[in-house]
């Protein structure tokens, strides 16, 4: 059988958990540790920018030897199957770390940024950066001092390429939900709006989510195990 002609992949944190980056809301996540209001909004980040940034360019650090998992293999092969078909892939993923980029993804959005970039909120650059940032920080574009910044969405704010991400779910005949609880929103909605184009919609997690029962098909187990097993399914269909 042919591969649908148009797949959206949504990833989350849960992806990533085998490749020993913490998610946010099981037991032992991040927000278990650490208060999301003053570490993911801007009016933490305003209130105390160093405890801010010391916490992503921890996190920053651990990407120096973080490794993809079989999950983040799965869906880089699965992208260059559609493309040999000439299929339209798009993954989108939650996710600021940069392992489906290592696994070999290339049609990825960062809807919620990535780790390895900062931007200027004086003028509003957005430049690679693998090292520490702080409040002394000069942006190599404006040369200001301090107005470096993560390249993150915090509470509050607008995810990044929400235009390219609507036209794809609007057009997608399968949306692949993987790793992601379905607490934020907008994520948390795109299976509605596949949904709503006509998609067959899929949830591959640990456990069901939020939103388990509106998908067609779930599917549930460690993400380096279930994801491997869905995409040679879908491939050898
Ligand atoms: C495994 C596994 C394994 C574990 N294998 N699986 C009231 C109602 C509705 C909405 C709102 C509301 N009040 C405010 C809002 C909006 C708000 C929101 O959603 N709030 C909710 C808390 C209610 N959203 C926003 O503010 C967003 N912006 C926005 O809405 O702008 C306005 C707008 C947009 C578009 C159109 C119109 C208007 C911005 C959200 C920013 C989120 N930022 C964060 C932090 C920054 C990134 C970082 O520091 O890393 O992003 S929060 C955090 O949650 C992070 C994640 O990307 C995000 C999602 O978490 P994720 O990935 O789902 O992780 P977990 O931990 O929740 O789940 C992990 C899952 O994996 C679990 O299910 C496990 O079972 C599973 N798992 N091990 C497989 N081995």
């Amino acid at each position: 059988m042919p591969l649908p002609r148009s797949i959206v992949v949504l990833t989350g944190a849960g992806i990533s958990a085998e490749s020993g980056l913490g998610t946010f809301r099981d037991e032992d996540g991040i927000w278990t540790k650490y208060p999301l209001e003053a570490l993911a909004t801007p009016e933490g980040f305003a209130r105390d920018p160093d405890f801010v940034q010391g916490f992503y360019n921890d996190r920053r650090r651990q990407l120096k030897t973080a490794r993809h998992n079989r999950a983040h293999e799965a869906l880089a092969r699965l992208e260059s199957a559609c493309r040999a078909e000439g299929a339209d892939f798009l993954l989108v993923t939650q996710n600021v770390d940069n392992l489906h980029e290592q696994a070999g993804s290339r049609n990825v959005v960062h809807m919620h940024g990535e780790l390895t970039r900062v931007r200027c909120m004086n003028c509003f650059t957005v430049t690679v950066c693998q090292e520490d940032i702080g409040t002394s920080t000069q942006c190599t574009a404006c040369r200001t001092v301090g107005h470096v910044r993560p390249h993150i969405v915090w509470f509050g704010e607008m995810p990044l390429e929400m235009n390219r991400i609507g036209d794809a779910l609007s057009q997608c005949r399968m949306f692949v939900s993987i790793g992601t609880s379905g607490a934020v929103y907008p994520a948390a909605g795109f299976v509605q709006e596949a949904m709503y184009a006509g998609a067959r919609t899929v949830e591959l997690n640990l456990e069901p989510s939020e939103n388990a029962r509106v998908f067609d098909e779930t599917r549930y187990g460690p993400a380096s195990e279930i994801v491997p097993a869905w995409v040679d399914r879908l491939l050898d269909a």
